[in-house]
């Protein structure tokens, strides 16, 4: 019997992807809305205040690759991610380029596409920039068949799935483009990632929480505008 609690927000990208290797694991745990905070005595939980957070038997964890990495040691029973050394490390460096270099920049424009603030130009320039090149690897490096390493969803695919949904809706709504659709090829990925039961337990949670998020911040963003939800796909 697992005794773990993923505490976090169903709106954040970051916990949905726990949230799905939890499920994709068939792993017993609960899950505990919790709200990103700068109290004190939630950062002896999550040293930056940031969510998801995982408890586990021997004390909490945060960054979503980490407690990837560990559900993956601690419960080997169903793996996320591939065997081989070389397919392992193409999945990090996947998880890494879209981190860094696609969700870390449209992370920038959250406050003025979900927040309802203001965007400043000079950064959805530089942000472009990157996600140019951001784009340019992916389309380079993906080749799902129909998931990015293996037979069955891993890692990568639900790192790339809960952050290119955020992106995506981010490039729609500031540049009218859709990174999903520039990376190209994704169609029948798409597809069976969305039709996963994980997939569309944690998607359900999303919209709801979503709409009141939007609702709650005055937000410029609709999710009924944007012509590809994955959850929708
Ligand atoms: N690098 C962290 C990022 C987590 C993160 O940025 N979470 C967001 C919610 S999606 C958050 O807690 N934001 C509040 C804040 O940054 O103070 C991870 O991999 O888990």
């Amino acid at each position: 019997m697992t005794r773990l609690r993923l505490l976090g927000y169903p709106v954040s990208n970051y916990v949905n992807v726990v949230r799905a290797a939890l499920l994709e694991k068939e792993l017993s745990f609960e899950f505990v809305p919790t709200r990103a905070s700068q109290d004190a005595a939630f950062r002896q939980l999550s040293p930056l205040g940031k969510i998801p957070v995982l408890e586990t038997e021997a004390g909490c964890l945060t960054e979503t690759v980490a407690i990837l990495d560990y559900l993956d040691d601690a419960y080997p029973d169903i793996p996320l991610r591939p065997a081989g050394a070389f397919e392992r490390a193409r999945a990090r460096q996947t998880i890494n380029i879209i981190q860094i270099y696609v969700e870390a920049q449209v992370r920038q424009l959250f406050a003025g596409v979900f927040m309802g603030r203001a965007n400043l130009p000079t950064t959805e320039a530089s942000v472009r920039t990157m996600l140019d090149r951001a784009t340019g690897a992916l389309a380079q490096l993906l080749a799902p068949k129909p998931f990015l390493l293996g037979d069955r969803p891993g890692q990568a695919d639900l790192f790339a799935y809960y952050n290119l949904d955020i992106a995506d809706r981010v490039t729609r709504f500031v540049y009218d483009r859709s990174i999903i659709d520039e990376i190209g090829g994704l169609d029948a990925w798409l597809a069976a990632m969305t039709a996963r039961p994980s997939t569309q337990l944690v998607m359900a949670e999303f919209q709801s929480s979503f709409a009141t998020y939007l609702a709650d911040h005055g937000a410029a963003y609709r999710p009924e505008e944007s012509r590809r939800s994955l959850s929708h796909a």
